[in-house]
């Protein structure tokens, strides 16, 4: 029996999306987030020694980071689900924007997160106009202007299908749908990028995306 070691309003809730997806039976097993610091508690470490969410395990074998999860759960029981064809331009697609969405996507999103910190973080008072200076530059000058070329990217290149491999749902949509669900919820996204908020729609209406929610629980990020 596959085991989803699944943190509160975090990234795992995709692979349970995926699993519902490809109608694989799982158990999930719940960690629940510091209110405090949103660290996920030292019992992950027992799993992972990151003590990270997503963290699988599927008998003997455990497997980290999301993009991982998913190839190893589309290979092992996907039966050629939810992947294009090897060696067409499909698939150099889907493995490209199953890379991307951690590699590129989450990182102007990460910092605005932790500039936004920067800036409401409490601080001895001598300290707090420096602090709110150097985080507003940073933002203006590199995080906002990054998110903003993300966005428009990722819109044009959904334009032509919907979807991100090709003309067929994939798991890199399912991969994707976190830097997006995060970007609507905090990262400026809305309906100028029409294409980036349609997918979010069309992803939430699929059976497959509630029955997912249902056995999550607590998913805040979809904002
Ligand atoms: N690139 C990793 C990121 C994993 C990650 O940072 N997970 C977050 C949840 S969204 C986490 O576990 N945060 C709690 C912590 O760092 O203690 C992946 O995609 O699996």
């Amino acid at each position: 029996m596959i085991v989803v070691h699944h943190l509160n309003n975090s990234r795992s809730q995709r692979i349970l999306w995926l699993l519902e997806e490809l109608g694989i039976e799982y158990e999930v097993k719940r960690y629940e987030r510091d209110p405090q610091t949103m660290l996920a508690p030292s019992a992950l470490k027992a799993v992972h020694p990151l003590g990270k969410s997503p963290v699988i395990t599927d008998a003997e074998i455990t497997v980290a980071e999301s993009g991982a999860i998913i190839e190893y759960l589309v290979d092992t029981y996907g039966q050629g689900r939810l992947v294009p064809e090897a060696g067409t331009p499909q698939r150099l697609r889907y493995t490209y924007w199953l890379h991307f969405a951690e590699g590129s996507a989450m990182l102007p999103l990460l910092l605005k997160l932790i500039f936004n910190r920067v800036e409401t973080s409490s601080m001895p008072f001598f300290a707090k106009p420096v602090a709110k200076g150097i985080a507003r530059k940073v933002k203006g000058t590199f995080v906002e202007p990054a998110l903003i070329q993300h966005f428009d990217y990722m819109n044009n290149e959904l334009a032509a299908t919907g979807w991100f491999a090709g003309e067929e749902f994939s798991a890199a949509d399912v991969q994707m749908s976190f830097p997006l669900e995060a970007a609507a919820a905090r990262g400026g996204l809305d309906s100028k990028w029409p294409h980036l908020t349609d997918f979010l729609q069309r992803i939430h209406a699929r059976p497959a995306y509630k029955r997912a929610l249902e056995r999550g629980g607590e998913y805040d990020i979809i904002g």
